[in-house]
Order: C-alpha cells, then sequence, then structure tokens
C-alpha cells in the first residue's frame, strides 16, 4: 500500500484546510510544517507584500512622494533694548546686544536663571572685551553685580557660561583668590568694590544685583 505520508505530494492541489484534516488523520502532522512555508523551489514574492514600491521595468526606482516642507515661522523681533521696571540699560551698536542691568540681590544661579527667563537668547553677562567691560560698567554706578564667569567646574580655570573664550580679563588687584581657600568663590562680580568695574571671585551662594546681556 502507498505510504499515505506521500499524499502531501497532491496536497498542494487542496485547498490548505483540507489538507491539514487529510495530514492530521494519518498522523503525518510533522510533514505539514513545510506546507505553511513557501513550497521548495518557489521564492517569495516580496514585490506583493504590502507597503512595498511595485518593481518597476528597467530597475528604474519609482519617484518617491514629494517631502513635506517645513518652512519655520519667521522668529519674533526681540524685545526692545529699553529700561523696564526700574533696571538701567545700554546696546551696543555695533553688535546689538543689549546689557540689562537688574539692581535686585540674587544668588548666582538664581541670577542667571532669571536672565534665561527674561528674554530669549539672554544670560549673565559675558564681557569679553574692553569695550564690553566699559559698556556695562556706566550701567552700573557703583554696585557690584553678577557676570557668567566661574570656575566651579575646575577651580582656578575661568570660562564664561556661553562658552566663548577670550583673553581678556579685568580682575581686581590679588583676585581671583578662591576665598584665600576659606570659603570658595567659584562666581565673579564685576564693579568690585565700586572701583573701575574690577572683578572679584565671591562664593556663588552670597547675593548681588546682576547684568543679563541679550545677544541679539
Ligand atoms: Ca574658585
Ligand atoms: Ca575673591
Amino acid at each position: 500500500m502507498q505510504n499515505p505520508c506521500a499524499m502531501r505530494n497532491f496536497s498542494f492541489a487542496l485547498t490548505m484546510s483540507a489538507a491539514t484534516s487529510l495530514l492530521l488523520a494519518t498522523g503525518c502532522m510533522s510533514e505539514l510544517e513545510p506546507l505553511d512555508a513557501t513550497p521548495p523551489g518557489v521564492s517569495p514574492d516580496t514585490d506583493s507584500l504590502p507597503g512595498s514600491q511595485p518593481a518597476t521595468d528597467g530597475g528604474t526606482a519609482a519617484p518617491l512622494p514629494d517631502a513635506h516642507v517645513v518652512v519655520p515661522d519667521a522668529a519674533p523681533p526681540p524685545p526692545p533694548c529699553m529700561a523696564m521696571n526700574g533696571n538701567t540699560v545700554t546696546q551696543d551698536p555695533l553688535t546689538g546686544h543689549c546689557y540689562m542691568f537688574f539692581d535686585r540681590l540674587k544668588q548666582e544661579e538664581d541670577a542667571r536663571n532669571a536672565c534665561a527667563a527674561y528674554a530669549p537668547s539672554t544670560h549673565l553677562a559675558t564681557l569679553t572685551s574692553q569695550t564690553e567691560q566699559d559698556r556695562v560698567r556706566a550701567i552700573l554706578g557703583e554696585t557690584e553685580a553678577w557676570i557668567g564667569y566661574g570656575d566651579a567646574l575646575n577651580e582656578g580655570s575661568f570660562v564664561w557660561l556661553t562658552g566663548e573664550t577670550s583673553a581678556f580679563t579685568w580682575w581686581a588687584p590679588d583676585e581671583p583668590n578662591n576665598g584665600g581657600n576659606v570659603v570658595e568663590e567659584d562666581c565673579t562680580v564685576t564693579n568690585a568694590q565700586g572701583t573701575d568695574g574690577k572683578w572679584d571671585d565671591r562664593a556663588c551662594t552670597m547675593t548681588y544685583a546682576y547684568v543679563c546681556e541679550r545677544d541679539r
């Protein structure tokens, strides 16, 4: 008698449900496994898979749909560089940078955050030239004020919080002194002792007025 399992050779002519029933009845279910896959010798027809690009003659790729082009809205104009709420300001006519003096006492971190929240592209002032230093000095009166210069990350290596680099410094005599290594001083005020706008490193937790700089 013919091996019933050999009947799988005819199963391609049957519906899948009929083939399943027949092979289950003859104890040949294990031989059904290949029937669930592509029959031997037949390559999977990937071109018919949902979502695939149809094949084109000559191997030329079908053109892709036009990309959705997003046109950003124009940046809003910066707020005018003008005194508000009692602060004083000055603007560099060449760069357009606006310097705003806030005569309100804050710890350095709070002053830094206040600048960032005040207007876009605004930070504690970074005074990288004598011109910039003199411009800010002119609006401070006799008040000491935080600027964005510190050495919290690497003692003795002062950096501007914006990452700007400059050889210009304006330290007062014997400064920076890191508090004589008695009190950690990792932040910087300008106009120290109200004289000539000179800089002094001070403890970041002390409170001073501050100067913000808006870059545009
Ligand atoms: Ca220090
Ligand atoms: Ca100091």
